[in-house]
């Protein structure tokens, strides 16, 4: 009877120092250690494609939605490389401009993006490196959305990256093709880019299963817009998004410098593909959707009328303007929490440093010309009169 009863009470006792355990092992330090580990877990299960939470709502999916999967470890040494196909992409992209977003927001979203608008997976070695070109002026509100979606598409496509935006500097008419080529040289400065993407402000792309890696040839990855249907408006189109590979790059020398205004120069990339020899790439219309963020053509970008006839030319003029003539200085580079900015200045057609005009000398009082030539002296003509006369004969 006697033994009966310290038995029950050993067994309160016990009992009772199990649960001042158990209230020990709850405070913080513990909960912590064990989050840490069920993320290990969590984490393994996302690679294995197993995670019932991995499995994404393959309509109207959130660009942001797995990237909670990603943990950032402490030593890079000895991670193996990333699987081909990444476990984080799932499909269609849900793509809204919601009013009042800040670059401070999509900073706290990206935690993992460094200085420069730079990425790298925490876990595992990319299989690629690829520097996203961006021509830009006057549109920070469309490069706020840009980096919004872009940032999480390309960590979900496990890529090693960097977003560089190319900012004309001054007021002289916009040149985008003249942009790119600034970018490509001045990206491949600073890292051993295997993949270049040019990449329009305004599109957003809507499937992530639209690899921001290089093909074989030169890809066109804006295959389907909103704006057009969501289809090719012509064969032969390479505006919004293309990749080239350095070599690719090189081979084609670059785009041309002397398109100033809109129209024409993706046209005459898409004609030096072919000419250097190469063919163009593009993902299925499925895959390759942007959406178009709604806009005016710019101040500053007025539609360029020597366009039909510098394209009639690309066959003489793409081994002479293009890298390997592109002229600029470069006034800033600055390495911004999500992008690298650098701000160029590209001159105008007159050259970087255009002469700047004397001022009109008083008018003498005119002799009598001699007769000859109605037109008067030959170096008087305007060589842009050539191309009209091109344009309305064809
Ligand atoms: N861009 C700027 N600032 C400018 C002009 C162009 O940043 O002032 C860049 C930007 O990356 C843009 C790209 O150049 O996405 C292409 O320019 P765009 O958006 O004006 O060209 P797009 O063909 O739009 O997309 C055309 C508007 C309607 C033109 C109708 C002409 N018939
Ligand atoms: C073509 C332009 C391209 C332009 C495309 C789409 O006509 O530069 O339309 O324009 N080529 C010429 O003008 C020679 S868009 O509908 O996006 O304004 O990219």
């Amino acid at each position: 009877m006697f033994s009966f009863h310290s038995k029950w009470r050993y067994l309160v006792m016990f009992l009772g120092v199990q649960l001042v355990v158990m209230a020990l092992l709850s405070r913080e330090g513990y909960q912590k250690r064990v989050t840490y580990f069920f993320r290990i877990f969590r984490k393994l299960d996302v690679l294995s494609g197993s995670a019932p939470g991995h499995r994404l709502n393959h309509t109207g999916a959130d660009v942001y939605a797995n990237l909670s999967y990603l943990v950032n470890v402490q030593s890079k040494d000895d991670v193996p490389y990333c699987p081909k196909k990444s476990p984080l992409t799932g499909g269609p992209i849900h793509v809204s401009f919601p009013s009042g977003l800040t670059m401070a927001q999509i900073e706290r979203k990206n935690p993992l993006v460094v200085r420069g608008g730079r990425y790298r997976p925490p876990d595992c070695e990319a299989r690629h490196r690829t520097a996203i070109i961006i021509p830009h002026r006057n549109r920070e509100n469309h490069l706020k959305f840009l980096l919004y979606y872009l940032h999480p598409f390309l960590q979900r496509q496990q890529l090693n990256y960097a977003i560089y935006v190319i900012h004309q500097a001054g007021n002289y008419t916009f040149n985008r093709a003249k942009l790119m080529n600034v970018g490509f040289r001045e990206a491949m400065r600073e890292e051993d880019w295997n993949c270049l993407f040019f990449h329009d402000v305004d599109l957003i792309p809507e499937d992530d299963r639209n690899t921001y890696t290089c093909d074989q040839n030169p890809k066109h990855a804006a295959i389907a817009m909103d704006k057009f249907g969501y289809k090719l408006p012509y064969k032969m189109y390479f505006g919004g998004v293309s990749a080239l590979s350095p070599l690719h790059y090189l081979k084609m020398n670059g785009f041309p410098n002397n398109y100033w205004g809109w129209g024409g120069e993706d046209d005459d990339i898409g004609i030096r593909v072919s000419l250097a020899g190469m063919v163009i790439t593009r993902p299925s219309v499925k895959v390759g959707r942007y959406k178009m963020i709604k806009h005016k053509l710019d101040q500053g970008n007025e539609v360029n009328p020597k366009r039909f006839n510098m394209l009639a030319k690309t066959r003489q003029t793409w081994k002479l303007d293009g890298m390997n003539s592109a002229e600029y200085e470069v006034i800033s580079r600055e390495h911004l929490p999500l992008y690298t900015n650098i701000t160029v200045n590209i001159g105008t057609e007159a050259g970087l440093h255009p002469p700047t005009k004397p001022p009109p000398k008083p008018r003498k009082q005119k002799k009598q010309e001699p007769p000859g030539d109605p037109k008067g002296p030959k170096d008087q003509e305007d060589p842009e009169d050539e191309l009209t006369d091109f344009q309305s004969q064809h």
